[in-house]
């Protein structure tokens, strides 16, 4: 989360209650007086600044009014919703056409395969939500047209109302709406979603059904990005991102993001006619000469690893030529007193600079850039793109204040120093460091010791501090610890792990990797299939007590679903290295769940508010690039017999799963 505050000013914090010449309540006349001397002092911007924090104070403790006060699904109704066994559900979203609604996929059915039908739930279970803007209401009829710096598509009804635009940030690899953050402290008043009991586990030698079967699972990855792309090309060609439901886009960084993403999972998938006209619209429109801030790490993992992977796969120079530009326009990120890279970079102006407020980087996003700029540099024969991020993983090495290799969540781009210490977690701001170590160590050709011995290392201390298991059926799960408490919390995003657990005991990292990784990989699992839409949340709890018999818990903000990659990235690793037709199958239901649930009429899929609830699981009207980049590209080569499609031998995929190979001679 961006838990980011204003810098303190000396004058600033003169006037505020913290200084006691002005500290009306207790002080008196006297020192009110001198209160409002001061005040008076100011100059008109320091005062309408001072003005506008309390302003905005005031609207933040109104939302957490707000959102404690929202009423929540209970237990006694989740049970009681098991009870019933009614017929099929109608998923309707008023004003909003899905694909499909009710039972069957017909394209899944017009090939002989059987949705999955959810339960009914009991009447007058959906509480309204009364929190939040109207896309989260169950009436919501219209979508938001967010456009960040840039020029609006469209005017929806909204703005015409007079409503404001809403405020959006980053959420690793999502833009996301401020009020959609889902880290807010927890209440004692908080309600929670709690899970449907984990069915039996099954035990080991029970047949699974066969993989392959009167289903092509491959063309049905394939009918699903034709229908993403459909979405994208009809309403959002050359925009960063699809919003299906207002048929618009929204811009992030205006780069085509989306588009970029997607080349490479095209061509795996064969799609040459699309690939063809996304190649061209590269050609002609695409300029990085632009006046725009771009995150330096979501444009190095999206759009830089989209280029280079593409590049390899097709040989064809006009995307070297475009990651070349790239990367140059990318470099001043890295001028900054410490060499760690500043977060933001004005790819037109060359200028650099942190988020407003602070000067710290987000440590995932420092260490999660190096598989590409080590790449452009072998591919350019320039050093200076290898060395800035080689900096990085140097300076990280030698840093004090790792908890058995476990890193905090921040670093200061003036000091090099971490900051923000005592939480550990693996997942937001922290997840794909870890990523990395492994993966850059594959890509040098396992020949730089210190990014083994980090990861090494790493893992043990995610084993010492962070893996627990649930009471009621022993799921391992991977939880948090803030200021030596542990968080029985795991982010999806979490869900990386076990492929990259599996791979790097592949590649005979010691430690035993693999057994971590199957547990995990059970658990990502029942992320999905304990959730009445078979999606997962964004963040889930686990319960440690045997008293109960749900493990898995899920707060009222944590119910959403971006469609995220990292449980089918996983089930990919698993599949490929064990064969074991398990993950194949787990990963066949939870395609028909975005199917079901995500999928937009006339092309796309949306984000949705609610992984609990069948009947209205309130789509977000968003699409995220990775969805195309990430999510379809995974199923693809999960359901693929060919093992040599992108061999794990060969290549490393980035953290936005573009493949980059493995060097044929170690780094100099
Ligand atoms: C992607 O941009 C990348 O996978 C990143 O590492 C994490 N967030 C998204 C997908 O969830």
């Amino acid at each position: 989360m961006d838990k980011m505050y204003p810098p303190a000013r000396k004058d600033f914090i003169s006037l505020t209650l913290t200084d006691p010449n002005c500290y009306i309540y207790n002080n008196g006349k006297h020192r009110k007086q001198s209160c409002w001397r001061k005040w008076k002092q100011l100059s008109r911007l320091q005062r309408s600044l001072i003005l506008f924090l309390l302003a905005l104070s005031l609207v933040l403790a109104l939302l957490s009014y707000s959102r404690i006060s929202e009423p929540s699904t209970g237990l006694s109704e989740t049970e009681e919703w098991l009870q019933m066994n009614g017929g099929r559900l109608k998923a309707t979203f008023p004003g909003v056409n899905l694909k499909p609604v009710v039972g069957p996929d017909p394209v899944t059915e017009m090939k002989g395969i059987n949705v999955p039908v959810f339960q009914k739930p009991p009447i007058n279970k959906k509480i309204p939500n009364k929190r939040g803007p109207p896309s989260l209401q169950k009436n919501w009829n219209v979508s938001h047209s967010f456009v960040v710096g840039r020029e609006k598509p469209q005017q929806n009804k909204e703005e015409e109302n007079g409503e404001k635009e809403k405020k959006l940030v980053s959420w690793r690899g999502a833009m996301i709406e401020a009020d959609q953050i889902t880290e807010l402290p927890p209440s004692a008043s908080e309600k929670v979603d709690v899970a449907i009991p984990a069915p039996a586990i099954p035990a080991e030698g029970v047949p699974v059904t066969a993989s392959t079967g009167p289903v092509d699972r491959l063309e049905a990855v394939r009918d699903a990005f034709r229908h993403a792309w459909k979405g994208y090309k009809d309403y959002a060609w050359g925009h960063d991102e699809l919003k299906p439901i207002s048929k618009s886009f929204s811009e992030w960084f205006g780069l085509g993001l989306t588009l970029i993403d997607s080349l490479d999972t095209m061509w795996i998938m064969g799609l040459k006619e699309e690939f063809a006209e996304a190649r061209q619209w590269i050609e002609k429109e695409l300029s990085f000469n632009q006046n725009v801030d771009v995150n330096l790490f979501e444009t190095t993992i999206r759009v830089l690893g989209g280029l280079l992977s593409t590049y390899h796969l097709t040989g064809d120079q006009l995307f070297l030529d475009k990651a070349k530009d790239l990367g140059s326009r990318l470099m001043p990120a890295f001028k900054t007193p410490s060499k760690i890279p500043f977060s933001d970079v004005n790819i037109g102006k060359g200028t650099a600079h942190p988020p407003r407020w602070t000067s710290d980087s987000s440590m995932a996003e420092v260490t999660s850039i190096q598989l590409e700029f080590r790449e452009l540099s072998r591919l350019t024969q320039e050093p200076r793109f290898k060395e800035v991020v080689d900096e990085v993983m140097k300076q990280v090495h030698n840093l004090p204040g790792k908890h058995d290799g476990l890193i905090p969540m921040f670093i200061n781009t003036n000091s090099g120093q971490f900051s923000h210490r005592g939480i550990y977690t693996l997942g937001a701001r922290a997840d794909s460091y870890y990523e990395y170590l492994l993966k850059q160590w594959l890509q040098g050709g396992k020949t730089e010791d210190e990014l083994l011995e980090d990861y090494i290392e790493a893992i043990n201390g995610v084993r010492k501090h962070l893996v627990r298991q649930t009471g009621p059926h022993h799921l391992t799960f991977v939880g948090e610890l803030s200021h030596n408490r542990f968080n029985p919390k795991m982010d999806h995003l979490v869900c990386f792990l076990p492929g990259t657990l599996a791979l790097g005991a592949h590649n005979d990292v010691p430690g035993d990797h693999m057994d971590l990784a199957g547990q995990l990989m059970e658990t990502c699992h029942h992320m999905y299939t304990q959730m009445e839409t078979g999606l997962s949340p964004e963040i889930a709890h686990f319960n440690l007590y045997a008293t109960d018999s749900n493990d898995i818990i899920v707060k009222p903000a944590d119910r959403h679903n971006l469609l995220r990659p990292e449980t089918v990235e996983s089930l990919f690793y698993m599949y490929r290295f064990t064969k074991d037709p398990k993950y194949r199958e787990w990963g066949w239901e939870i395609l028909q769940s975005f199917n079901k649930y995500t999928k937009v009429a006339d092309g796309g899929y949306t984000s949705i508010n609610n992984v609990r609830d069948p009947e209205n699981p309130e789509p977000r009207d968003k699409m995220e690039s990775f969805f195309l980049g990430e999510t379809l590209k995974y199923f693809y080569l999960l359901f693929s017999d060919d093992t040599e499609l992108l061999s794990l031998d060969k290549y490393v995929f980035n953290t936005e799963a573009h493949p980059l190979p493995i060097w044929p001679t170690p780094p100099k």
